[in-house]
């Protein structure tokens, strides 16, 4: 579909079309339109920007990138349609892994995912030979790779499920997520939530990354979340400024 560029909701229009044309290739599952559709809910509350929270919330990240000795990148069907090309970026910098790791695990998405990084410049994309388990998942959505995500000590989990970002805390790793609803288990649950859509927070990570990426305190997400759900209250109050 031509989307004009002059039209006010293009990105809006482009990040859908992204992930319609995911689902048809066989990138995407089925359900992660849903995923999208309130990702996208939530984004609009946001105004559709990166809030102060976020950009601390990214710089956080980077100050953990750059102390990490094994960083994965978590790549599913959504982040890849949406920021195939962000998170190489941000992996080539940082020098992180990325892992295609699915929650509706299928070996053929697993291996046109793995394709598709590649194609956009990814080297040594993992996913494929999934040869370990992360402890207390059932079913394939436990399923990673040794090399990666299994011994990782800081995960990069953009759009996770609750029940494995909470799995992989219990593995005694860092995590970082990305995630536009603050409210979700997973935005809870890690300890560095990035309430933005997965196109810009990737990109700040990079950019605080390349800048220094240092921090002066201790990172509180709780204060960071509370600060997400104040900000959005504060748009609510007044019609004016949506
Ligand atoms: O490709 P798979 O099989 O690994 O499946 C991926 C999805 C996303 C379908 C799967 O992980 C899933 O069902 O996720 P949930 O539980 O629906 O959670 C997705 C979360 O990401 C929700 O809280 C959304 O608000 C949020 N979200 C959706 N789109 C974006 C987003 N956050 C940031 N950027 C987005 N573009």
């Amino acid at each position: 579909m031509g989307i004009p560029k002059s039209h006010p909701r293009y990105q809006s229009l482009v990040m859908r079309e992204k992930i319609a044309e995911g689902v048809r290739k066989g990138l995407v599952h089925e359900t992660g339109m849903i995923a999208h559709g309130r990702g996208e809910a939530f984004d609009y509350l946001l105004g559709e920007k990166t809030i102060p929270p976020a950009d601390g919330a990214a710089l956080a990240a980077a100050a953990c990138f750059k102390t990490a000795k094994n960083a994965v990148i978590s790549v599913n069907g959504n982040v890849a349609v949406l920021a195939a090309r962000e998170c190489i970026e941000l992996a080539d910098v940082a020098n992180a892994k990325i892992e295609v790791n699915l929650f509706h695990r299928t070996e053929g998405r697993v291996e046109r995912l793995v394709e598709f990084l590649e194609k956009t410049g990814g080297k040594n994309i993992l996913g494929i030979k999934a040869d370990a388990r992360i402890p207390g998942l059932e079913h394939d959505r436990g399923k990673c790779c040794e090399e990666g995500i299994y011994s990782a000590d800081v995960v990069l989990v953009p759009l996770e499920d609750g029940d494995r970002c909470e799995a992989l805390k219990k593995m005694g790793k860092k995590v970082i997520t990305v995630d536009l609803n603050p409210l979700s288990r997973t935005a809870r649950t890690a300890d560095i939530t990035i309430v933005d859509n997965v196109i810009r927070a990737i990109p700040n990570i990079k950019r605080h990354f390349c800048e220094g990426g240092k921090r002066d305190k201790e990172w509180d997400n709780k204060k960071c979340l509370q600060d997400c759900i104040d900000y959005i209250s504060g748009r609510f109050a007044s019609f004016y400024q949506f």
